[in-house]
């Protein structure tokens, strides 16, 4: 990914799904105008999803994914299910292929109970229109294509284009502040940060500032307090990493509203108001309990530091139990939760935010309380209260 590019985790996904040889690499080659997914006979071809990021006019940058046939057997088969299972908890918009000569059948069923469930708005196309002769449905609704001879192509990308989109005018910062208002970003730079560069949600709060009409001030933590008494005028608000979050609460003044990038994230990817509570319940841990601490990639070195050593060491101190620590990271996250008491979640900023709100749905219907990294040090840290102060309901919850 270039850096000028729309990041990955905020743009459109779109699935391909269907059973083996319904032409689903076929039909994504055709959509993207490129041989980019290897097309055979052969029953299976597509082994793992693929992901290819384009403009898709007018939705706009989007994330085409080629998935494994539904329908794949024995042990490989399942794996590759269970792959193409995992895309749809990250897909935004589906296209169900389905072989025009063969028509729909259990898998076919399955797979519409499956985004019906998940909520996921979705096209059905049945592919090899060119084979067929006047055995069409007469059903307005369904479209058919041609990966062949490209027929309906167009078409379907209108179609995809006209999908329903997700809430794009949720901010990350953008909402709380003013115009002309001064916006003090803390960023602490040790050996985990990135060579000349800064993190998503850096880069992301930085422009949603700018886009808002007001100043963003960036320091580093130790440049804090030279910075808030030379500015002249009072920060509308202070955003810091939480890494740096005792040190910048100590610095910053009282009366000055002081939140962290993870907080903001967790409110942007709609998660904060699960969160919040879900930190709370690190009080009621018991010794012996097991805690998963999840990972959403497994190249962020920062992360990755934080919470494989740091996060253990402050949940035990903080809870005074013994507690067992279990991992898991990327695109693995396990569908039974139950064996844990308690859930930790990376900030997701790799994740779509369908994925993540969908990690956060499966812990609630199974009852799990989860959390995410910013918000589990703020509550250890014993700063959680003053970093959602702005948002009341919020702070009720947590007060109750
Ligand atoms: N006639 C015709 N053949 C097609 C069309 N689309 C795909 N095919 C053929 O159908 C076969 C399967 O196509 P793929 O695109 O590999 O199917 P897939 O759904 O990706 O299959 P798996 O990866 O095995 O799950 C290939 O032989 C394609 O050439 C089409 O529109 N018309
Ligand atoms: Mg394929």
């Amino acid at each position: 990914m270039g850096l000028n590019d729309t990041p990955l985790s905020n743009r459109v996904h779109i699935g391909f799904f269907g059973r083996r040889n319904a032409g689903k690499s076929s039909v994504v080659n055709a959509v993207t105008g490129q041989e980019l997914a290897v097309v055979s006979d052969t029953k299976g071809t597509t082994t793992d999803p693929v992901l290819k990021s384009m403009e898709l006019l007018p939705l706009g940058p989007v994330v085409v994914i080629d998935t494994p046939g539904y329908d794949d057997e024995g042990s490989l088969g399942t794996l590759r299910v269970r792959k193409t299972r995992q895309v749809l908890n990250k897909t935004d918009i589906a296209v169900l292929v389905i072989d025009g000569q063969e028509g729909s059948g259990d898998c076919e069923e399955e797979l519409l109970s499956l985004f019906r469930e998940k909520e996921i708005p979705y096209l059905v196309v049945y592919n090899k229109a060119d084979l067929l002769t006047g055995q069409k449905l007469d059903d307005g609704e369904a479209l058919y294509v041609s990966a062949k001879d490209g027929s309906g192509i167009h078409e379907l990308k209108e179609r995809l284009g006209a999908a329903p989109k997700a809430d794009k005018t949720r901010r990350i910062i953008g909402d709380l502040i003013q115009p002309s208002d001064f916006i003090v970003l803390v960023t602490p730079i040790d050996s985990a940060a990135p060579k000349g560069r800064m993190i998503l949600p850096q880069q992301q709060a930085i422009r949603d500032v700018i886009d808002a009409g007001a100043i963003a001030v960036v320091a580093k933590e130790t440049e804090l307090k030279e910075t808030l008494s030379t500015l002249g005028r009072r920060p509308a608000l202070v955003v810091t990493d939480s890494q740096a979050f005792e040190r910048v609460s100590a610095d910053t003044p009282e009366e000055i509203p002081l939140t962290s990038f993870s907080i903001l994230m967790a409110r942007y990817k709609g998660i904060l108001d699960y969160a919040v509570p879900g930190a709370a319940a690190m009080k009621r841990l018991q010794n012996k309990d097991r805690i998963l601490i999840a990972e959403g990639c497994t190249h962020h070195r920062q992360c990755g530091d934080i919470g494989t050593v740091k996060l253990p060491e402050w949940i035990r101190n903080y809870t005074g139990k013994e507690l067992s620590f279990h991992f898991c990271s990327g695109t693995e996250f396990p569908e039974d939760l139950s064996p844990y008491a308690m859930i930790f979640h990376c900030g997701g900023c790799m994740l779509n935010e369908r994925e993540v709100r969908f990690r956060m749905k499966c812990a609630s219907d199974q009852g799990i309380p989860m959390t995410n990294y910013g918000v589990a040090i703020a509550c250890i840290h014993g700063i959680l209260g003053r970093s959602i102060a702005m948002f009341p309901h919020l702070a009720a919850e947590l007060s109750r």
